[in-house]
């Protein structure tokens, strides 16, 4: 025996560490179930800001799947309270994460096959707990597993809530794998409380008369309000809008509302039930399309694995504050412009084919720059408060050092003597083994003799080697090596010559 049907958490949010957990088990136990994991699926899921009564509309919308048969007056009894997806006023948040209901509606169609219809609940968005980045990964995730959006508002469609469908929608898109042409499926805008009756009427005529208007795309517009409008556009296969009317004071106000109907106001009663059978009208239903085709429930319970494990990594970009966003930019301009300044000033100096210039007046060319860098950094206007402008003037720094190791050894290797360090140092190698064979021969060593010439055979190898390296710009490794153990050498050498000379210095100091 199934339990009592009810509402399944099967996102939850931690307040904590703002991450996100699939209860794989809980979703499977829903979409699995024999009688609808074959069939192909349908998902209507709303969303929108907190306490706009989103959970509120979906309980209509579950009286309506129980009752739709054979019952005129499935949207209840006068005195009967909502149930089903947990609702209630007051100023705080309700519905956390997302969740489905357990039972999955099969809903036969004119042309004889049946899809399963899943209802989805959402948390509100812009609520005191939850980050931008919570409530774009909520919106994300409901619009890439749900094949009908119902974007919730509040009164009209402002602009803020075009800009957030925006950065809402843009955070789907980067999650999926490929840019479809059209990522996502149907949008429809559900104006609530709306009191323009006069200029759009209730119901879908109105509201899509009313989109049309708001979603245009004029040459004369700024371009932000266009860029807006087109990418919405190009993010949905189809877009509506359904105004619907003001509850009456009691819903929105009564701490003892229950849902009873009695209360809810006749125009608003009118417009559900014209809007509830549309949206839910079997040849309507739209089914779940992934990369072109239709989606069964077993197979949507996979995506929502997939796409979960892409907003749990940490490979997407986090999506921020308008504020903060734009600091960022801010001062991500400054540390560039900073950065240029600094270049193009040493440049000047050292750049390119310009001569080798002494390391001392260059690290003084560099501390002027370097201040000067830091200077046009700080006064520019930035916005973010100084502890974060102070962020960027770290980075800003560690970046200009970088840049100055590079300088200077850009002007090191122009030095002549640099350039044939290696060969100088080869060939005086060669000259000192050549005259050591010679003495060791002379005094009758002549084993130790040979070795000198085996080593100086080696050394005139990787003379010849080098030049062929230098030359031709292959084996560039090899030649690195070789450059390497030259440096050994001189290093050495100046060491123990440094020591001599400390020991004959110090002996003559004791004599006199
Ligand atoms: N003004 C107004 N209030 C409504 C409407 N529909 C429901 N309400 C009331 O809004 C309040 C919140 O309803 P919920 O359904 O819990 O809202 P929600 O959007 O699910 O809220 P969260 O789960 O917190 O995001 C309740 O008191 C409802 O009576 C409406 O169309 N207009
Ligand atoms: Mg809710």
């Amino acid at each position: 025996m199934r339990d009592e049907p009810g509402p399944v958490q099967i996102v939850t949010v931690c307040k904590e560490d703002h991450s996100f957990e699939l209860d794989t088990e809980a979703l499977a136990q829903v979409l699995l179930a024999p009688e609808v994991r074959d069939k192909n699926v349908v998902v209507l899921s709303v969303a929108g800001a907190f306490r706009k009564g989103k959970s509120f509309l979906l309980d209509f919308m579950l009286r309506y799947m129980y009752r739709k048969q054979g019952d005129e007056n499935w949207l209840g009894e006068d005195d009967e309270p909502l149930t089903g997806f947990s609702w209630r006023g007051g100023s705080e948040p309700e519905t956390t994460g997302i969740q489905v209901w357990s039972e999955v509606f099969l809903v036969p169609r004119s042309d004889g096959t049946e899809v399963a219809v899943v209802l989805m609940d959402t948390q509100g968005a812009f609520d005191a707990q939850s980050t931008v980045k919570d409530c774009a990964t909520i919106f994300a995730l409901s619009t890439m597993t749900s094949s009908i959006q119902i974007y919730n508002l509040s009164q009209n469609i402002q602009e803020d809530d075009l800009q957030q469908l925006q950065l809402f929608t843009e955070y789907g898109r980067l999650a999926m794998d490929e840019i479809f042409q059209k990522p996502f499926q149907s949008l429809m805008f559900l104006i609530r409380d709306w009191s323009f009756p006069y200029e759009y009427t209730y119901g879908f005529k109105g509201g899509n008369e009313f989109l049309d208007k708001r979603l245009q795309v004029k040459e004369t517009q700024h371009e932000e309000l266009q860029t807006v409008r087109e990418h919405i556009h190009s993010c949905f296969t189809k877009i509506s809008c359904f105004l619907l009317p003001h509850p009456g004071l009691k819903v929105a106000t009564s701490p003892a509302f229950q849902g009873q109907l009695s209360e809810v106001g006749p125009d608003f009663k009118e417009q559900l039930k014209s809007l509830i059978p549309k949206l839910l009208h079997p040849d309507r239903l739209a089914e779940k399309e992934i990369n072109g085709n239709k989606v069964t429930c077993r197979g949507l319970l996979e995506f929502f694995k997939a796409y979960i494990k892409i907003y749990q990594g940490e490979d997407l970009p986090q999506p921020k504050t308008m504020l903060m966003a734009t600091a960022e930019a801010n001062n991500l301009a400054a540390v560039a412009t900073a950065k240029d300044q600094y270049y193009k000033s040493m440049e000047k100096v050292c750049g390119g084919d310009l001569p080798y210039v002494n390391p001392e007046s260059l690290e003084e060319k560099h501390h002027f720059n370097f201040r000067e860098a830091l200077h046009t950094f700080s006064s520019t206007k930035k916005m973010g408060g100084q502890e974060f402008c102070d962020r960027y003037q770290t980075q800003l720094e560690k970046e200009l050092e970088e840049m100055w190791v590079s300088f200077s050894k850009h002007n090191e290797s122009k030095n002549l003597f640099s350039a044939f360090r290696t060969p100088a140092v080869l060939f005086v190698l060669v000259c000192l083994l050549y005259v050591l064979s010679g003495v060791l021969l002379f005094v009758g060593l002549s084993t130790f003799a040979l070795v000198c010439d085996c080593t100086l055979g080696v050394v005139m190898m990787a003379m010849l080697t080098w030049a062929f390296i230098r030359y031709s710009g292959r084996y560039r490794t090899v030649g690195g090596a070789i450059d390497q153990a030259a440096g050994v050498v001189l290093e050495q050498a100046t060491v123990v010559l440094n020591k001599s000379r400390g020991m004959s210095t110090g002996d003559s100091k004791k004599s006199s």
